[in-house]
């Protein structure tokens, strides 16, 4: 994951030279893009599209914007854009920030609905706005007069995820109105779901009725935060997400907070993160990976340590962290990159020009204990 760059900073030890100095000593760096991995190679295609733009001389948000955008539009990925899983009320509201080192310009959407990317309205919002951050009814309206197209963002897929949802819902009674059967034992429990849901949505294959029970039991994280290097050192980031399924409709998570799930200092690198945004705005997250790499660490010690500050808000207990899904993504403007999880398991993308886009393990905090 080093550079040249790193070995010599290892060398010379961060408390003895401010990272800051020798990285503005710099003159060519290698164009690195790094992303959340996603499901169906969304990351590896995100990066591989991203560096092809900057290989091409694009600008270096234009290119993790066409990035991210391949898994906005993709309905597989229901953690990001269209298919993305809705809020209770079966409504997807999509959340994105986006930061352009150069300029240390910035734009966010929350909450916005109807739009499949919202990555590009963020990125209006930072260009065409004195503001820096759209919500809810006014981010579509700013959308929609910039020229976007309101859609249904609701899949079919995802629509069965959200029925199986409420199905799985209890009152203290243990009593739904949403289906009969669910207080069986767990095996005849969910056999009877697949059963209603079967009978609810007969032209659904079995694997799509098993899926929606899964993600109603476990809600699935995803969401794709993608940075970027290009030659001249100029870096971008941004982070696009459906949030939280089954959210409290108006919720917005980390993803559009500048600071939270993105943040870019042009001097120093970017960082971002996917995964339980209420646990990484606790702690600041994006800005704080920054900051620590600011102050000298690599961005591998740059993103633990901001992870054990995560553990410290639980007084570092496991079993109440097991809960808490977190990822981060660091790279410095110098070209050396990491992600870290929480738990250990995670992976993330990365095209350097060196290599093909391809997926690499990410550092982690905990291991899970295999009893
Ligand atoms: C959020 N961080 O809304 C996003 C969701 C996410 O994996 O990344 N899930 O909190």
């Amino acid at each position: 994951m080093s550079g040249t760059f790193s070995r010599r900073a290892a060398v010379l030890g961060a408390a003895a030279l401010p990272i800051i100095q020798v990285l503005k000593g710099q003159s060519k760096s290698r164009p690195v893009v790094i992303s959340s991995a996603n499901r169906n190679d969304g990351g590896v295609n995100c990066c591989a599209k991203a560096a092809e733009v900057i290989k091409a001389g694009g600008d270096t948000l234009d290119a993790v914007i066409a990035g991210v955008n391949i898994v906005e539009l993709d309905p597989r990925d229901n953690s990001v854009g269209y298919g993305g899983l809705p809020n209770e009320d079966g409504v997807v509201q999509l959340d994105a920030s986006c930061i352009h080192g150069p300029t240390r310009r910035m734009g966010a959407v929350g909450a916005i609905e109807g739009i499949k990317t919202p990555s590009k309205v963020a990125k209006l919002v930072m260009e065409q706005t004195d503001h820096m951050m759209l919500v809810g009814a006014g981010a579509l309206k700013f959308a929609k007069a910039m020229g976007f197209q309101e859609e249904n963002l609701l899949t079919e897929e995802s629509r069965i995820a959200w029925i199986a949802w409420k199905m799985s819902l209890r009152d203290r009674n243990g009593h739904t109105n949403w289906g009969p059967g669910l207080d069986a034992p767990p095996e005849k429990q969910k056999a009877a779901v697949l059963q209603e849901l079967k009978g609810m949505f007969p032209d659904a294959a079995d694997d799509v009725l098993a899926q929606a029970w899964e993600y109603a039991i476990h809600p699935p994280h995803g969401t794709i935060n993608c940075i970027s290097l290009n030659e001249k050192g100029e870096m971008s980031a941004v982070t696009t997400t459906s949030g939280m399924a089954w959210k409290i409709p108006g919720r917005c998570g980390d993803s559009p907070i500048i600071g939270g799930g993105l943040w870019l200092d042009q001097d120093v690198g970017g960082a971002g993160s996917t995964g339980r945004g209420e646990e990484n705005l606790r702690v600041c997250g994006a800005h704080t990976v920054v900051e620590n790499m600011k102050h000298g660490m690599p961005p591998k010690d740059a993103i633990l340590d901001t992870l054990k500050r995560v553990s410290r808000n639980f007084n570092d207990d496991k079993k109440r962290l097991a809960a808490v899904e977190l990822d981060f993504y660091a790279l410095r403007k110098d070209g050396e990159y990491a992600a870290g999880s929480l738990w250990q398991g995670s992976r993330f993308a990365v095209s350097t020009g060196d290599a093909a886009s391809h997926t690499e393990q990410s550092v982690y905090l905990y291991e899970r204990s295999r009893a």
